[in-house]
């Protein structure tokens, strides 16, 4: 694994690779350096035969508190545009691997559009979501409105957006924009005892499963049903699809291989 200073990152036992953000001081504010190393260490976990799922969390304080401010405020368009600053972002959604998130504290701007970018999210009870960049006169850049709107529908992604206030865990959870409420203490622990949980699953069905959810998210109900249709097809062309139906028809546990 690569030597990172923005975060930290490892492979625990059991397949399960942890990713932590690592600006304390700056409760995760999320720079240029820190897309391109985390992009790094997802694609390092992706490429690891060892790693069955991956872990992301921040701190107590913070899961990340935004893009750090700092870096872009004196920014124009121009220099944004030129800095191609999203091409690493718009990596990760390439990672094939399950990825479940743990968010404790502020989740904020880029922060919150991060945890977006993870399949599953278990959050604090005390944590707390929001997109404040209204307050600084601009708007979510990576993702968050698109994904908010998916996620809660327009009217209420408008007055979330609009309004630029926090909301705790419990409202989203109820809007589903998150996966599960657990207390502060239990965060991380909840979210690798699930990463583990997965982790015994099919690989392969747990990977055409990710690509074809993401795909039915934008296309349309007989769409996403023909590429559905296709991945579910080609699981048939696997051992483990052999070996995880025999395994039902003897009544013992399957012995997945990712082949
Ligand atoms: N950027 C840079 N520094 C930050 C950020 C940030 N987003 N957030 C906090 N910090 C720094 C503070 O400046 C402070 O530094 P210092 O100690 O040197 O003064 C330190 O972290 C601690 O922060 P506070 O003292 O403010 O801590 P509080 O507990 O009083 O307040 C808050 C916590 C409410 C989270 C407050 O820090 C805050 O409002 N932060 C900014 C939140 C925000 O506006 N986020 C959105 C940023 S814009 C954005 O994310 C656009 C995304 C575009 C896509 C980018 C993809 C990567």
């Amino acid at each position: 694994m690569s030597k990172f200073t923005t975060i930290t990152a490892k492979v625990e036992e059991d397949g399960i690779a942890l990713i932590e953000l690592n600006r304390p001081k700056v409760l995760n504010a999320i720079n240029r350096s820190m897309v391109s190393e985390l992009l790094s260490a997802f694609e390092q976990f992706d490429r690891d035969g060892r790693v069955k799922a991956i872990v992301l969390t921040g701190n107590n304080r913070a899961f990340a508190a935004g893009a750090d401010i700092d870096e872009m405020m004196n920014d124009d368009a121009i220099t944004l545009e030129l800095l191609n600053q999203f091409k690493d972002w718009d990596q990760l959604h390439t990672i094939k691997k399950p990825i479940i998130g743990a968010v404790s504290g502020y989740c904020f701007g880029g922060g919150f559009e991060l945890a977006l970018c993870c399949d599953i999210l278990f959050a604090s009870e005390k944590a707390q979501f929001g997109f404040p960049e209204i307050k600084l006169g601009v708007m979510p850049g990576a993702g968050g409105t698109v994904k908010l709107t998916k996620l809660m529908g327009q009217k209420k992604a408008l007055e979330w957006l609009w309004l630029g206030e926090p909301m705790s865990a419990k409202e989203a959870h109820q809007h589903g924009v998150i996966n599960r409420v657990v207390a502060p203490e239990l965060v991380l622990e909840e979210a690798v005892k699930f990463a583990r949980t997965i982790a015994s699953k099919a690989p392969l069905s747990l990977r055409l499963i990710k690509e074809t959810v993401y795909k039915a998210v934008d296309d349309s109900v007989l769409d996403g049903m023909q590429f559905e249709r296709k991945n579910f097809y080609l699981l048939f062309s696997s051992e483990d699809q052999k070996e995880g139906m025999k395994a039902f028809a003897e009544k013992r546990r399957a012995n997945f291989k990712g082949k």
